[in-house]
């Protein structure tokens, strides 16, 4: 969703098509989903059935990443610009869709020789389809997931600028580069297990680039989901006027001020709040309060 606003607001004129797995999204959310897209395409998750390179990388998460290889089959588009979900945009890339090249894609920081597989220029086609899949199939990657796969298929690819995958969350760093770079940066790529939504509004140290980066994409979510500011008193009110309610009820009522209060990220945050402090929510309720 954020990496769809941060297009839009980037004055991108591109068709925003999102793929989704049907069998692992509530329908909510696919709803969601089509608030911001202009096209939503299911496709079956490919998941990796010789997984054990993943546990090189100490990824595990990443088993089922050869979905990625649906997109080939997408014959139905001439160009696509592949923009993993937890990429954030700086300004529209528009001009990757009238690339020359056949592949294309940028170096990956920890192996440049390598391209990284979140943000790709492809043109589908069944024959890089089927050879992709029977590589998947045969469980054949150097890291288990699909960049490992996707590398040793596409030996000769079109190297883009670093501006348009940088990857902060990487672990080294090249801050003067980055410095120098920074204004010519397409799109931010948050790579590793831990992602923007993993993580608060705000780290320390704020004048990092990674944590500016951070607070950035906070920023696009808040700007488009966050509602109006309400106070944390108006909360905990909620929470008292709950006090008594049914059990339901009360969750409920943490789940509405979760809401209210730090967006669809804090749930867990105000739940902590009551386990710090359980008074909040034995305080004996009014008379006449009502179970909202
Ligand atoms: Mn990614």
């Amino acid at each position: 969703m954020v990496l769809a606003h941060s297009l839009r607001d980037n004055g991108t004129k591109a068709k925003l098509v999102a793929l989704f797995t049907p069998s692992t999204l509530q329908e909510a959310t696919v709803n969601e989903l089509r608030t911001v897209y202009d096209e939503l395409v299911p496709v079956h998750s490919i998941a990796n059935s010789t997984p054990a390179n993943l546990w090189l990388m100490d990824r595990p998460d990443l088993i089922t990443t050869f979905t990625k290889i649906e997109l080939w089959r997408l014959t139905q588009y001439r160009h696509i610009v592949y923009i993993d979900c937890d990429v954030v945009a700086m300004r529209a890339p528009d001009e990757l869709l009238s690339l020359e090249a056949n592949f294309a894609a940028a170096p990956d920081v920890g192996w440049p020789d390598c391209f990284n597989s979140g943000v790709m220029a492809l043109r589908p086609n069944l024959q890089d389809y089927y050879a992709l899949k029977a590589l998947a199939e045969r469980g054949i990657s150097f890291d288990g997931a699909d960049q490992g796969l996707l590398n040793m298929h596409f030996k000769n690819w079109h190297r883009l600028s670093f501006t348009y995958n940088c990857t902060p969350s990487a672990n080294y760093q090249y801050i003067p580069a980055y410095k120098h770079f920074q204004s010519t940066i397409s799109l931010i790529h948050f790579i590793g297990a831990q992602k923007p939504w993993t993580l608060p509004r705000q780290v320390a140290p704020l004048e990092s680039p990674y944590n500016q980066l951070l607070a950035h994409w906070w920023g696009i979510y808040d700007k488009h989901y966050r509602p109006p500011f309400v106070s944390l008193a108006a909360v905990m009110c909620l929470l008292r006027r709950c006090g008594q309610a049914p059990d339901q009820s009360r969750e409920l009522a943490v789940l509405q001020a979760d809401l209210l209060y730090f967006g669809m990220s804090g749930q867990s945050h105000i739940r902590f709040i009551l386990q710090m402090s359980p008074p909040v929510f034995i305080t004996k309720p009014l008379e006449t309060a009502q179970p909202r």
